[in-house]
């Protein structure tokens, strides 16, 4: 036996151990340990009943992860290697007890499962996660879940990779009994009861109860399928995972395993796969600073502050209470306080009514909210995060306030999207405790915080920024300081790709459907009538500078401001809108005018493939990225994946801009941006990285690795 894997004894219940932090995933040497550990326990005559339990803060989270991109790229044969532990699990003649807490996850509850009984705290999680990583529980959830919990309960849990509670999973025959107080005694109290009855232990495989109705049971497939149809756009695992449910339904269990097997390779070595994968390696590895030792002090936040209760200020404060820190919210006058406190109400109530929160939770969130006209709690406040007009002038006038109305160890945040934190920082007598916190519209839902570090931005605030994204339940990603920061500063030229296209002849429902066909949740021109048109409008009135001399720019949008044609909030824009809907509908006025300012231009107008669409509009989006990697706005290219899945809208499927890149190959990349350079003009400038890589036959993985960061395993 290893030492990841121990066998105890107590009184007769021989107890399982497995040790293996952080989450005790099933690495090498964790199923050959629980083997031995069976083996040992059925040899040993003074145990009559077993316990497997979680060392640590979990019981199994899965399959170990990073095992996947070694058999896709054929270091490693093209098994996990979990069938024989959960047979020996099953085929033990003395009964296994299964002692849950923190999380059963994947190949985890499939463990669980191969047990004769399951118990678990009421903290308990458990649930089949595996199509959040492209793939299908391929060790047997398929096949075991069904006979427990029914073929529904089954479908769903696989093919939406939620989790279900302690509470759920009893409710559902998935577990046998909740333990209250401590876990291992209550295990080993229910272990030797079970063991005391006698009896041949319970086989899940041998159940047969929940799969007799067959026809009722398709049925119930259908219509998890037909959910699954309106949530799963573009995806391949949910559908792969629901099939195999229904192999469970219809072939003997040794034949619904080979399906699901069959399926589970399907999907393992699909580009989905890995590039959900990366995603969540991804999203680990952002949080790791270079340069940032990780015992970097944090300062504790007990209170914060928000000043302006607009769009963002109001979501950033339902963010802040949402996560249970009480939250002052300033506002200049009386009736913009009210306005915003309504919104959020009204938002509040909304959830209440889909479900989504209790009433009492939407109380205790209220609660949280202080509303004030004045600076004078702003003491209180760890941290205070400024979202007021995006105006420079404004920003340094609350900057200087603030300087003065909060404790000198406060951190000031900015919600700036676009402005130089430096100069922001610079009218404060604390530059080291100044930082921008970039949320994402709406700022509640949105999972992306980008994390602006200013040149003198402490360590110990950048460390706190990013411990406090993962409390307020978000991603957060740090980035330089430029205009735009990363995000941003890449949409810049992908939005405006999407408008010279329409000029060339593309319609706005051809350039959006052919990039959410793609996987984009929402089209460009579609998300600029949401954002509002004129936001972009008044930069470029404001900062002409901007406006690149001699270089093409796109013609129509300021035109369709002039017309008050502002999107959504105006019912027109790029689309029209029926009054109190959001629905999309083509508008022969704006189409009109793109003819007229194209033809006024000169511009030839000509059929324009989805190809093209695609190409033109995600290839400058890389582009950027690439010359923000070489600057190093972003400090890795999975940063850039990152934040683009999380704040735009870019399928985790794909990987992000930077992950698709190298899967189209980035000499094919940097071609193309060539031939564009020469056909459409010097904003196509090739980045000098691409070029790099393009000319080395290398990726931004490559490039990740070589800067010694990420730990995803690159294309294969
Ligand atoms: C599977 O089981 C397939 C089966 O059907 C079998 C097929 C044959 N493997 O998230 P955290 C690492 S597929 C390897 O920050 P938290 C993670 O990278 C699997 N590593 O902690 C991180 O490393 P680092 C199905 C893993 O407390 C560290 O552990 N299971 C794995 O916020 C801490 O993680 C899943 O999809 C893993 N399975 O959240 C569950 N899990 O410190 C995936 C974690 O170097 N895991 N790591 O950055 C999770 O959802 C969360 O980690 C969990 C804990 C909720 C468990």
């Amino acid at each position: 036996m290893s030492e990841l894997v121990t066998l105890t004894k107590d009184h007769g219940i021989g107890i399982i151990t497995i040790n293996n932090p952080p989450v005790n995933a099933l690495s090498p040497g964790v199923p050959e340990g629980i083997i031995a550990a069976v083996e040992n326990a059925q040899k040993d005559s003074s145990i009559q009943g077993i316990v497997l339990i979680g060392g640590g803060r979990t019981f199994i989270a899965g399959a170990d992860i990073k095992e996947f991109g070694k058999i896709t790229s054929g270091q490693k044969k093209r098994d996990v290697g979990l069938q024989p532990m959960l047979e020996a699990l099953e085929d033990c003649p003395k009964p296994v007890v299964c002692a849950i807490h923190g999380t059963a996850f994947g190949g985890g509850l499939e463990t669980a499962m191969a047990c004769h009984y399951r118990v678990a705290v009421p903290s308990a999680q458990l649930g089949q996660p595996e199509v959040k990583l492209g793939i299908i529980p391929g060790a047997g959830g398929t096949q075991r879940l069904p006979r427990l919990a029914g073929a529904a309960k089954a479908a769903q849990m696989c093919a939406t990779g939620e989790p279900i509670s302690a509470a759920d999973a009893l409710q559902h025959s998935l577990i046998d009994k909740i333990i209250e107080g401590e876990l291992l005694p209550g295990a080993v109290a229910f272990a030797r009861e079970i063991a005391g009855k006698g009896g041949p232990p319970r086989k899940t495989r041998e159940l047969t109860a929940q799969l007799s109705d067959r026809q009722a049971n398709l049925a119930a497939l259908a219509t998890v399928r037909e959910a699954v149809r309106k949530r799963a756009r573009g995806l391949m695992a949910p559908f792969k995972a629901i099939d195999a449910v229904e192999a469970a339904v219809m072939l003997p269990f040794t034949e619904g395993l080979k399906k699901e097997a069959e399926l589970f390779n399907e999907c393992l070595f699909s580009e989905q796969s890995k590039a959900q994968i990366h995603v969540f390696f991804g999203e680990r590895e952002v949080a790791k600073i270079p340069g940032l030792p990780k015992d970097t002090p944090t300062i504790p936040i007990k209170k914060a502050a928000v000043v302006g209760a607009g769009t963002m200020g109001g979501g950033i404060t339902m963010t802040y209470a949402n996560a249970g820190i009480p939250v002052i919210l300033k506002e200049a006058s009386q009736e913009l306080l009210d306005r915003g406190l309504e919104r959020m109400k009204n938002n509040y109530a909304a959830s209440v009514q889909k479900g989504r929160l209790t009433r009492q939770e939407m109380d205790q969130r209220l609660a949280r909210i202080q509303p004030t006209l004045t600076y004078e709690r702003f003491q209180e406040a760890d941290i205070v995060v400024e979202a007021v007009f995006e105006e420079m002038a404004l920003k340094k006038k609350v900057f200087a306030e603030l300087d003065k109305a909060t404790r000198p160890d406060a951190i000031l945040a900015s919600n700036t999207s676009t402005l130089d934190i430096d100069q922001i920082a610079a009218v404060t007598s604390r530059p080291q405790r100044v930082i921008g916190h970039h949320f994402f519209s709406p700022a509640n839902v949105m999972r992306l915080l980008e994390i602006v570090r200013g040149k003198e931005s402490g360590n110990d605030v950048i460390a706190t920024s990013m411990a406090l994204a993962k409390t307020l339940g978000k991603v957060g990603v740090l980035v330089g300081n430029c205009y735009g920061f990363v995000g941003n500063r890449m949409f810049h030229g992908y939005q405006r790709e999407a408008q010279f296209l329409l000029e060339e002849g593309a319609s706005v429902e051809q350039v959006d459907s052919a990039l959410t066909a793609f996987g984009i949740a929402m089209g460009p021109l579609a998300v600029g009538d949401l954002a509002g048109l004129d936001v972009g409008w008044r930069i470029r009135k404001e900062h002409p500078h901007l406006t690149p001399k001699g270089e093409r720019v796109p013609l129509v949008a300021d035109r369709l401001c002039e017309m008050g044609r502002f999107g959504q909030k105006t019912g027109r824009g790029w689309y029209r809108y029926e009054e109190g809907s959001r629905t999309v509908l083509p508008d022969p006025e704006a189409e009109q005018l793109i003819e007229e300012c194209a033809r006024k231009a000169g511009i030839a107008r000509r059929r324009i493939a989805p190809d093209e669409i695609v190409e033109r509009t995600l290839y400058a989006l890389i582009n950027e990225g690439a010359k923000i990697l070489e600057e190093g706005i972003a400090l890795r290219a999975v940063d850039i994946d990152i934040i683009y899945i999380n704040g735009y809208g870019f399928p985790a499927y794909r990987g992000g801009p930077m992950w698709y890149a190298d899967t189209v190959g980035l000499k094919k990349i940097e071609e193309r941006v060539c031939a564009f350079e020469k056909q459409h003009g010097a904003h196509w400038k090739p980045a000098a990285l691409l070029k790099r890589l393009g000319k080395t036959g290398t990726t931004f993985a490559d490039f990740d690795r070589e800067k010694g960061g990420s730990t995803s395993q690159g294309l294969s």
